[in-house]
């Protein structure tokens, strides 16, 4: 076996949390085992033209059955900290009301599983699987489902409690309202800018009253939201490119930090809207969502580069395998930004990663060095922002294993260790051995 060093990294401050990351859809399979009834997703999937590969999340990485050795399987890597999401339809499968116990059974035997050895639970509530049976009612649209979502998490809380160390009550808003519904990328697949825009604000106020009903448990736990933020660079000096690249910015940043950190939504951008898209705002919603957070997540892959005119990025850019543009410093940029125009709360990177088309040596290895690049680059960005005294206080590495990656099926993969989705055998990529000898140095 190859000895791959991760010599020369920065030294973290004690206490930061490393860990990995994963979410339910993307890695549990057994769809219709365990009570669970299905999700969005589970109609996206079936819907033809979606998915780039025609596949589904009915076996994915069978973690739901093979958990027991995924979690042995993060031990090895030696992080502290694991990142993963719950289905709402395994735990309420009607979407509101009756408890299915055997969905709480298997978040939980995770969540002791972890903690047997030694590693902290970190739970994101949502991430992405509605059940259907809400979107039948008109989904993150209707704004009873935020209610219905406030009851869920509550449901969750009780069983998991403080055992839990974060929960997150989204995973990227963004992606769950505008990719959804404006872009039609992924689940429910619509292209309608006014419904999208709901779903925002819906998932602001849902996120919000969450919050308020899990203040009210006692929890020991962290509580917060996880965004997905794309910072975005003029293409070029120009007046035009500027303001383009702050709508931009607007649109898929501000429109998501601000009802969160100021209780506002941005003025530019909302009167950038017309009035026939604009949400409907209630006295009080911004209130609920602008709660102190203990956290804030963020998930970052890329930057946007944005331009009036066709822009061409520099010749030596390196793309991953998505076709998004490595740009480490865009993460210490954006952080740095973060810090300067909010009062932010304990951040944690909760997600940040690449796909590559990896492939398994003739030595039985996957030799990742492209994915050893870019993380070693992105950690170094974070030492940074650290220095810069940002309340950075950790970093998930997206994703454990690879797994079902949404509209790309399973063509892409993400993972530090490989799955075999014939066998369903994992194997440590490099970069995962890279990531053990990089946490023993720390
Ligand atoms: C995350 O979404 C998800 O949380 C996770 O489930 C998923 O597996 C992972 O990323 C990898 O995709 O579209 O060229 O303008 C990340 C979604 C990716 C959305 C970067 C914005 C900007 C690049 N974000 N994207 S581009």
């Amino acid at each position: 076996i190859q000895k791959v060093s991760a010599l020369g990294m920065p030294q973290f401050p004690t206490g930061f949390v490393w860990g990995t990351a994963t979410s339910s859809f993307q890695i549990e399979g057994a769809t219709f085992e365990g009570g669970r009834s299905p999700s969005i997703w589970d109609t996206f999937c079936a819907t033809e033209g979606k998915i780039i590969d025609q596949t589904n999340g009915e076996v994915a990485c069978d973690h739901y059955h093979l958990w027991e050795q995924d979690l042995d399987l993060i031990k090895s890597l030696g992080v502290q900290a694991y990142r993963f999401s719950i289905a709402w339809p395994r735990v309420i499968p009607s979407g509101k009301g009756e408890i299915n116990q055997e969905g709480l059974d298997f978040y939980e035997r995770i969540v002791d599983g972890l903690i047997e050895r030694g590693i902290e639970p970190h739970v994101t509530l949502y991430h992405w699987d509605l059940p259907q049976c809400l979107q039948d009612i008109g989904g993150w649209e209707n704004r009873d489902v935020a209610y219905y979502f406030a009851d869920y998490a509550a449901v969750v809380a009780d069983r998991l409690g403080s055992r839990v160390k974060s929960y997150a009550t989204f995973n990227e808003p963004w992606c769950v309202s505008i990719l959804s519904n404006e872009l039609g990328h992924h689940a429910p697949g619509k292209f309608d800018r006014k419904a999208a825009l709901a779903v925002a604000h819906h998932l602001h106020l849902a996120h919000g009253l969450a919050l308020q009903r899990l203040r009210t448990m006692n929890l020991t736990s962290q509580l917060g939201i996880v965004l997905n933020l794309t910072p975005a660079y003029a293409a070029s000096e120009t007046e035009a490119d500027k303001a383009e690249a702050w709508l931009a910015d607007g649109k898929g940043n501000r429109w998501f930090l601000d009802p969160i950190l100021k209780g506002s939504y941005p003025q530019d951008v909302w009167d950038h809207y017309s009035e026939d898209v604009r949400p409907t705002v209630l006295p009080g919603d911004l209130a609920l969502s602008s709660q102190p957070i203990d956290f804030m997540g963020i998930n970052y892959y890329t930057r946007a580069f944005v331009s009036t005119a066709d822009q061409q990025l520099p010749a030596d850019t390196k793309y991953t395998d998505m076709g998004w543009e490595e740009y480490p410093s865009g993460l210490s940029d954006l952080l740095i930004r973060l810090h300067k125009d909010y009062n932010l709360p304990d951040i944690y990177i909760t997600e940040n990663g690449a796909a590559y088309p990896d492939k398994v040596a003739d030595d039985g290895q996957v030799h990742d060095t492209d994915r050893i690049n870019y993380l070693s680059e992105h950690f170094k960005a974070a030492h940074k922002t650290i220095e810069a005294g940002v309340p950075l206080k950790g970093y998930f590495v997206w994703s454990l294993m690879d797994n079902f990656e949404w509209a790309f099926g399973y063509s892409k993969r993400f993972g530090v260790v490989y799955v075999d989705y014939e066998t369903q055998q994992r194997i440590l990529k490099d970069s995962a051995l890279w990531y053990q000898d990089f946490l023993k140095q720390q």
